[in-house]
């Protein structure tokens, strides 16, 4: 075995002078040390990694924005940020969360309970988002190219993003649950489900007639249909949902637990040694829902499959305490649980829950590997070459380790799984592969998503970037080829060939779903949003049609009387490539992307008198400052 980084780690410990238990507890609650530690990038790797001016990254990464509720597009290997997807967050470029077909997309699927509480504020939804997990669609175990899903931890919510525009295109609150973290994918025949871990523990229905009894509280596992956007069933689950995963057969889910003790302190929590998994059974839930054994709560089919009930649906699987990532090997057979509190991966083998559902063994037969890599770990990804990559976040190590010797030595041979562990810096959460988490798994990099950056990047004050260092995994070794510095907080990223994923160059207004409102308004108006332009009064609503050729605008001047509900609609009708336009109504907190072979709509009152001048917020051509107009507004 090679443990290059052996000696550098235990000086690290010996300096932070802590147990191993302690420091864990310690680094769980962020308290974590790290001392500085510099390892070179080698530079034949590092030149494998970069791309050329004018070159194309091999890979698109999609990586979740965190508490930005964003999420981005980065280029693999360079790492070169590529494009950002507004989600749950407002963005002040695109007019996402400001224009009507984005404000549909985040309101319509919130619950009615919740839209009448912001409405009652004046709002349509929330500001916020807290994205985690961004997952890609599969077909037959592999990307399909059409969707990638996200968790909003904050509302509850999950939203889908077309990969072919690369736009969000709808956004659901799941009811019931409180907080989705953990999101995947059926892979097997396709995505199918998303499988959404609602991770808080609260009563169900939570009307206010359950309040400080803990034990009365449920946490939410919710399959969401990703083709509908419909929840279509829940189960109730014992513990709190952490992450999960999905096999490669379209039988079983599986999910992390932490806090089986049901506590609602950091000490209740970790009382016990033990915490566990809980498999779902998808045959077995499917047929209970259809022969009526749900309760309908909040509008969806609910199931109870906590412990206590017995209901054939779900099985407990105990393991270490505080149980974090959970990761299916890209073979299909094994899934591996990581244990954070505890310093082990353990291997459960996906086929041996057959025999578990069918009463044929015990749950801890199931396990088929315990393999200890480190303090801390939270996340494995995989090669094609039969190894494991985990994320050891006390000691800020990715660890390589391979799973047939993990298994042998489960069984009592003398072998050591590890191969090799490589420091990074610092506090490693996530850690993912290139296609890693598909059949197609490919060995060629790994991306390692570090909490801390301390002092990899010029100082920017107090609140520090958090650093995403990319690693070859090609050889035999693992080498560090390159530091990235991220905003508030990639917790995870999905690393898929770029061949997987066919974006267009520009939008069909006739035909696209994204602008039914926009031709239903024109048809209605009679107008065709191609050309010309229009002023239709209709009360004290206002539609203004325009189009925008670059340096112009098809309406330089329109004139509505204070207090009019105006909406402006401007279509793009440029035949060029890559040119967006934008609207931007100065004052009125109006800006909208308008983009090649789309249109956008926005809302707003024009409550000032006066003269108020709007323009292209987007750079277009020479005269793009001059592209411009003015809204007359009559004083009452
Ligand atoms: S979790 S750092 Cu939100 Cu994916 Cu593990
Ligand atoms: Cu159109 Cu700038």
């Amino acid at each position: 075995m090679s443990t290059q980084n052996e000696s550098a780690r235990l000086s690290r410990r010996q300096l932070l002078g802590t147990t191993a238990k302690a420091a864990t507890i310690a680094g769980a609650a962020g308290l974590g040390g790290g001392a500085i530690l510099t390892s070179p990038a080698k530079a034949a790797a590092g030149s494998k990694a970069e791309v050329l001016p004018g070159q194309l990254d091999e890979y698109y990464g999609f990586w979740s924005g965190g508490q930005s509720g964003e999420v981005r597009v980065l280029g693999l290997p360079s790492m070169r940020e590529l494009m950002r997807i507004p989600v749950f967050n407002k963005c002040s470029a695109t007019g996402w969360g400001t224009t009507n077909e984005s404000i549909k997309i985040l309101s319509e699927g919130l619950t009615p309970e919740t839209r009448a509480m912001l409405a009652k504020h004046g709002k349509k939804t929330f500001d916020n988002g807290d994205t985690h997990h961004p997952r890609p669609s599969y077909t037959n175990g592999t990307y399909d190219g059409r969707y990638l899903f996200i968790n909003d931890k904050a509302n509850t919510r999950i939203a889908r993003i077309r990969l072919d525009v690369m736009k969000t295109d709808k956004v659901i609150e799941i009811p019931n649950a409180q907080a989705i973290h953990g999101l995947r994918n059926q892979r097997v025949p396709k995505t199918g489900y998303v499988f959404c871990n609602g991770e808080m523990r609260a009563p169900v229905p939570n009307d206010g007639s359950i309040l400080d009894d803990p034990t009365k509280y449920a946490s939410v596992f919710t399959a969401v249909d990703g083709d509908t956007m419909k929840v279509a069933w829940q189960v109730l689950v014992s513990g709190n949902l952490d992450n999960n995963d999905a096999d490669y057969a379209g039988k079983y889910v599986m999910a992390t637990c932490y806090n089986a003790e049901e506590g609602t302190t950091v000490d209740e929590m970790i009382a016990w040694e033990k915490d566990h998994v809980v498999v779902f059974d998808l045959k077995a839930i499917e047929t209970a829902v259809r022969g009526g054994k749900a309760k309908t709560i909040g509008g969806v089919p609910v199931l109870d499959g906590r412990k206590g009930a017995a209901s054939g649906l779900t099985r407990y699987i105990p393991i270490a305490r505080s149980p974090h990532g959970c990761n299916a090997t890209p073979d299909g057979k094994y899934v591996c649980l990581n244990g954070k509190l505890s310093p082990t991966v353990t291997i459960i083998e996906w086929a041996k829950l057959d025999d578990l559902f069918a009463g044929r063994c015990k749950e801890e037969e199931t396990i088929v590997g315990n393999v200890e890599v480190g303090l801390g770990p939270l996340h494995t990804s995989y090669d094609n070459r039969g190894n494991a990559y985990t994320s050891v976040f006390l000691d800020s190590q990715i660890v390589k380790w391979n799973i047939a010797d993990a298994i042998r030595a489960y069984k009592g041979e003398k072998v050591n799984p590890i191969r090799q562990k490589l420091d990074v810096h610092y506090q490693v959460g996530h850690t993912n592969a290139s296609m890693g988490e598909t059949r197609e798994a490919d060995g060629k990099w790994l991306v390692s998503l570090c909490k801390f950056s301390k002092d990899r990047f010029l100082n920017v004050g107090p609140l520090k970037p958090e650093n995403d260092q990319l690693i070859d995994i090609s050889g035999e070794e693992m080498k560090l080829v390159h530091d990235g510095p991220t905003f508030a907080e990639p917790h995870d990223a999905t690393i898929v060939h770029h061949s997987k994923i066919t974006p267009v160059d520009r939008w069909d207004l006739a035909k696209d779903p994204y602008f039914a409102d926009i031709r239903a308004m024109a048809a209605k108006d009679k107008i065709d949003l191609m050309d010309g332009h229009h002023v239709i009064r209709d009360g004290t609503k206002v539609r203004v049609y325009m189009y925008s050729v670059a340096p112009q605008f098809s309406l330089t001047s329109f004139t509505v009387k204070q207090g009019d509900e105006v909406t402006v609609i401007v279509t793009n009708v440029d035949d060029v490539s890559d040119l967006t336009h934008g609207f931007t109504l100065v004052g009125h907190g109006v800006a909208m992307e308008i983009p090649p072979g789309g249109s956008a709509s926005a809302t707003f009152t024009a409550d000032r008198p006066g003269v108020w001048n709007y323009y292209c917020q987007w750079f277009c051509h020479a005269l793009h400052m001059e592209m411009q107009g003015r809204m007359l507004v009559e004083p009452a």
